[in-house]
Order: C-alpha cells, then structure tokens, then sequence
C-alpha cells in the first residue's frame, strides 16, 4: 500500500501526537503496567468500548478473535463509531476516538461510559501501545477502514474499502500489541480472557460473547450468553456445593441514578464467596456497595430473627460473620462517576452508596423473607448455627491465644525461630516433612529465618467449621508463630515474618499441601495474600554433575537447554528429585533458602482465589465434579508417580 504520510502537522495533530507519545513514554500509568496484565488490559479497553455499545442496548453479539501471530480481533454489531467529521477536531470521529487521548467517552459529556476495564482510558491508549491497528466500521451500506501503524501514526485515513448490505453495522477492530512496549510478552492466555469473558457475561445478561483461539496449536471457540445475569453467576459459583435453598434470590433498585442488582444463594459450606463489581469492574477490595448490602443483611436477618421468635430477646444478636457463612453472593453496581480508591484502585469510595445499597437491598430481600417462610427459617437457622460456633471457636481460641509462642513449640511440628525480631528482614518456612524440616533447620540462617515442619496434611478448611481449625495442631501453631490473630481480630501490625513460605515437595502431595496451605491463607489471612507476605520456594527438579561440574535444574526446560551445552560423549549423572527430604541440609540451603540464589514465587490474590475455586472442586462435598476436574486435568499431569 502506498505509503501517505500527513505531510503538515497543524496544533491538533500536534497534540494528538503528544498525547500518543506520553502514553508511550509512561504506559504503566494507563494500564497499570506492561506485563502480561497490561498486555491483556489492552483487550479489556476495546472490548469495553463494545459493551457500551450493548449497554446503550445497540449491540447483542461481541467476538474477540486471537489470531495466529498473536494480533487480537475484537468485532460487535453496533452502530458503528460515527464515520462523519468530528467538530472539535475535522477528522472523523472514529480516527478521533483513535488518536485523541481520553476521547472515547462515548457520549461526549452527556451521557457515561458505565463499562471501563481500567476504568476507561480509551482506545487511543491501545492504538499508542501498538505496532498496528486497523478498525473497519460498517455503516451507511459502506464498509470504512483506518489503519494506524507505530503507536498511533494515521498510514491510511479513513476510506470506504466496500459496500456491505444496509442493515449490516458494527466495528470490527483488530490490534497487535508493541513488543517493545510489551518486553515480558506478548502472546495471550486463552483462559485468563475466557475468565473475564465469561465474568463479562453474566455482568452484562443476554449479551453473547465469543471467544476464538485462531493460533495453530490449540484452535478453539467458545460462546458465553447468560440469560440469567448474575443469578446465573451465582449458580456458577456454587455449582460443586450443595445449595440449602433452591431459589436464587435476585433483586434490584436504582436511586438518583445508581443502579445496584444483587443475587444470592446459602450453600451448606462454611466461607463466603462475595464478589462486588462497579460499572463491571471487579472491585476486589470491596467499598460503600458491599458495606450496604452486608450491613442490610446483617440487620434484615436479625430483625426476621428477633420477630420470628427464632432469637430469644436475651440472646446476643447475629454478627455480619455469622450471616455471611455460606452465601455466595454477587452484588453489582452501576454508578455514572464512580470514585475507586485502595490500594489497587478496585475499592468503590462513593459514599451516597452506602445508604442506596442498604435500602434497596433491605427492601428486596425483606420482602423475600417475608414471602418465602421456608428459605427464610433455613437461612437464619444456619446464621444460628454459625453464631454457636462462633462462640465456641472464641473459646477454642483462647487457648491458641494464651499459648505464647514458646509454648508453640512444644506443640507438635515444634516452631524452629528465628533469633532476630525484626520483622521485615524475618521468614517463616512452612516445611512438608519431618525430614524436609530437620535439613531446613539444620541450613538456615537462625537469624532471620523460622522453620515450621508440619506433619502430613493439614486440615482442609473447605468442609470445617472455625472451631474445628482452631483445634487442629498444625493449623493453630502457624496462627500463633504468624502472631497476627485471625478472622475479626486480625492484626497485621502484630506479623512476625514479612515472608511466609511455602516449602513443598515438586510432586502431586507437594502441590496438594500448598493448594490446602493457599486456600486457608485465603479464607482466614486473605491481607496477607493481598499484601504479598506469602511465597511459595522453587525446590530443584534434577542435579547434574559433570566432570567437577555440578548444577542445580529448576525445570524440564531447564534441563533440556542445559544438557544442550554439554558436550557429546561427556560421562554426566543426572538426579531427579523426588522429594526435599533427599537433598542434605547444605544442599537444600544452597538451592532452595539461600537468599542469594533461591528463586521464591510471590503468590497473589488471583492464585489463591484460583486454589479456592479449585479446592471447592477437587474438596468440596460434591463427587461429581471432582471426578469431572480429574477427568479434564490428569492429561495435564506429566508424570504422575504415584
Ligand atoms: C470492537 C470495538 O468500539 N464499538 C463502538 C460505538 C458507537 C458509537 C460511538 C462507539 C465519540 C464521542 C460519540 C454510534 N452512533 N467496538 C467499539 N461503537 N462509539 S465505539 O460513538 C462515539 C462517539 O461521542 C455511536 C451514535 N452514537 C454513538
């Protein structure tokens, strides 16, 4: 294509151009950052910009399309972005909405982007962190196309390639991210878009989307349409426990344009699986949405109580914990200018909405209550049950409490610490195995760091009740060495390590332990997932010594490459590690705890919430589905040595 260049740059362009620049200088603070979480971001933009479009109620079908070189298709039956001259700019509108920073509001003041992926920076920020992007609007019986190259740079103005049938509209953009933008990579994770493509579903009821992997390897397409919304979602969640209604509640309300639409569902487990979104931004840390609803909940179910005769007038009310236990609840928000705060920007400030929440919810699910005698007995029955168990956890925990942390060690798994009590330069290694522990101790630095051999399996906190992790050995010396308290009074100012580490053997019971250890960090220290304390160490796989060579190998990649650089006919002996206890103290030091040369994995909140998810399937009361994760993953499993 013959390549036309704008010869004159007047101010606009100038601007445009600015603009465009500084997005690429500092992408971080569009995206949030340029690893493969910025990488997918990019996707979450565009396909924002589509879901508007649905929201405005012109567009039922969304496709996003991974093509083979890795370029991402995103394609809606919309209206199409305007294709006539912009006013303020003399371009047309959809090269503006391409170049000019912030310009894709879509309804210009008016009205609000209600969808945002990071929080609506537009499709400019995607065009300025990309080697191309081509958009094709059908309109007008016209098929138009723009082709962006270089960040941004306008290669071929807006021009009609074709005619297409009058009631044919929509954009169809497709987009290859800057590999010098995108420097960790840029090849996309099929299943962490189809998460969001499928959380993007039930958020957003009736809308079909369609996810294709074009790439050679692994072809696939999978359509997500949710009639059901966020019931739906609900039904989703709880589908490997056993519900103790039937019904899934679901009510909504708008006040002074804030729109809130909840639905809910006891289970027979014991944690609660709440999830917030604003404007379909998933506001994991919560805000004034979730602190309505929760304190609606708390407030209607003690009131049904009291009434009912359920709850004797001398009887301590229920907690907000106690009403919690069990559900599976799906609250979202709408709101034209929402305020996000926290540390991750996904806790929703608005204050009006506290007091919006709590009335439309209590409105709702009082009426619920009142019109469905049975589901509301069940329900404050088990918000009773709770409540005594509640009690009789405080006392078993006034046990784990007065135990100090000497006295810890006298319990069984005994806490080896560390001398120094600062606790920003201390670690804790939670050791598999009597034997893995006795070397863990043996090659640490006493100084700095704690080593907690914990026998076998711990509890798996998926199907008990807090008192019975209070009495679990294993479980309260790690609550007490932590120092932090759990649950309501939970300190973190009182943590005794700034690193927790998970050192498990590299085979399927190693990778159990840490799923059980993930999962109860995740439901009674989630602050500590949240503020990254918690690690898991990267034990070696192989050995190999050659001649007075000797190296460690972290992975089987590792190893292929490395005996690549070993000459033919070298004599080599190559050892697999089957488990921690076969290293020796001062092997296990070098490979796996010294500070120096120990690679450690910084667990975050996605892995935990992925490890709860999966142990609610691989533990949960439900057979079924157990049988159906091990039937879909043990293909995974390379060598399973049983
Ligand atoms: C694959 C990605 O970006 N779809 C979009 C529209 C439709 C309109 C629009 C978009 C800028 C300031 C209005 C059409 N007709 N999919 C998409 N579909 N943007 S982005 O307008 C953006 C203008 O104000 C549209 C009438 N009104 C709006």
């Amino acid at each position: 294509m013959e390549e036309n260049k704008i010869e004159h740059y007047d101010a606009s362009d100038i601007q445009v151009l600015e603009g465009l620049e500084a997005v690429r200088k500092r992408p971080g603070m569009y995206i949030g950052s340029t690893s493969e979480k910025g990488l997918h971001h990019l996707v979450w933009e565009i396909v924002d910009n589509a879901i508007d479009e649905a929201l405005a109620g012109y567009c039922d079908d969304i496709e996003i399309i991974i093509n083979d070189d890795n370029s991402i298709t995103v394609k809606d039956d919309g209206r199409g972005i305007p294709t006539g001259t912009h006013p303020k700019t003399g371009i047309s509108t959809v090269e503006t909405v391409y170049t000019v920073l912030h310009a894709g509001g879509k309804f210009g003041g008016g009205g609000y982007k209600v969808s945002g992926g990071l929080h609506g920076v537009g499709a400019s920020v995607v065009n300025a962190l990309s080697t191309w992007v081509e958009v094709k609007v059908y309109q007008n019986s016209k098929i138009y196309q723009v082709r962006f190259e270089n960040g941004g740079h306008i290669v071929q103005p807006l021009t009609v390639i074709g005619e297409c049938s009058p009631d044919r509209t929509g954009t169809t953009v497709t987009f290859k991210a800057d590999p010098e933008i995108f420097t960790e990579t840029t090849v996309y994770n099929y299943d962490t878009l189809k998460t969001r493509v499928r959380e993007l579903a039930f958020l957003n009821r009736g809308l079909r989307i369609i996810l294709c992997d074009d790439r050679e390897a692994d072809k696939k397409k999978e359509e997500f349409v949710y009639e059901g919304g966020i019931s739906e979602y609900v039904a989703y969640l709880n589908k490997n426990k056993t519900a103790i209604h039937e019904q899934i509640i679901h009510l909504s309300g708008e006040e002074k344009g804030i729109t809130l639409e909840v639905a809910l569902q006891y289970n027979s487990g014991y944690s609660s699986n709440i999830y917030s979104f604003t404007n379909n931004i998933n506001t994991y840390e919560g805000g004034t949405h979730e602190e309505g609803v929760r304190r609606a909940l708390t407030r209607i179910i003690n009131s049904y109580a009291r009434s009912h005769k359920f709850l004797k007038d001398n009887e301590e009310s229920l907690t907000v914990d106690d009403v919690k236990e069990g559900l599976t609840m799906i609250i979202s928000c709408k709101h034209p200018d929402p305020q996000f705060e926290g540390q991750t920007k996904t806790k929703l400030g608005n204050s009006e909405v506290r007091k919006i929440a709590d009335s439309v919810f209590s409105e709702g699910f009082e009426r619920f209550l009142l019109e469905n005698p049975e589901e509301a007995k069940i329900v404050v029955e088990k918000s009773m049950t709770a409540a005594r168990a509640r009690v009789a956890a405080k006392k078993a925990r006034e046990m784990t409490r007065r135990k100090n942390v000497l006295e810890v060690s006298s319990l069984p798994g005994k806490l080896a610490d560390c001398s120094s009590k600062d606790a920003s330069e201390c670690e804790i290694y939670i050791v598999e195995g009597d034997s893995a522990g006795g070397s863990a101790k043996q090659g640490r630095d006493s100084r700095t760091q704690a080593i907690l051999p914990l026998r076998g399996k711990i509890l798996n906190v998926e199907k008990a009740r807090l008192d019975r992790i209070f009495s679990n050995n294993e479980i309260r010396s790690m609550i007490t060495a932590f120092g932090t308290g759990i649950g309501d009074e939970f300190d973190i100012s009182k943590l005794r390590y700034h690193k927790i580490i998970i050192m498990s053997d590299a085979d399927v019971d190693g990778a159990h332990i840490r799923i059980l250890l993930l999962t109860f960090f995740y439901r009674y220290f989630k602050p500590l997932v949240e503020g990254g304390y918690i690690y898991a160490a990267q034990p070696p796989l192989y050995k190999i010594d050659y001649g007075k060579n000797r190296k460690y190998l972290y992975s089987d990649d590792e190893l292929a490459d490395y005996l690549k650089t070993i000459p033919e006919g070298t004599k080599t002996s190559l050892q697999r590690y089957k488990g921690l206890g076969e290293m020796d103290y001062d092997q296990l030091w070098e490979t796996t705890m010294n500070p120096e040369n120990r690679t450690l994995l910084r667990i975050t909140i996605d892995d935990a919430m992925q490890a709860d998810q999966v142990l609610s399937e691989l533990m949960g009361e439900e057979v079924e589905p157990r049988k159906r994760y091990i039937e879909e993953h043990a293909k995974d499993v390379e060598n399973l040595d049983i």
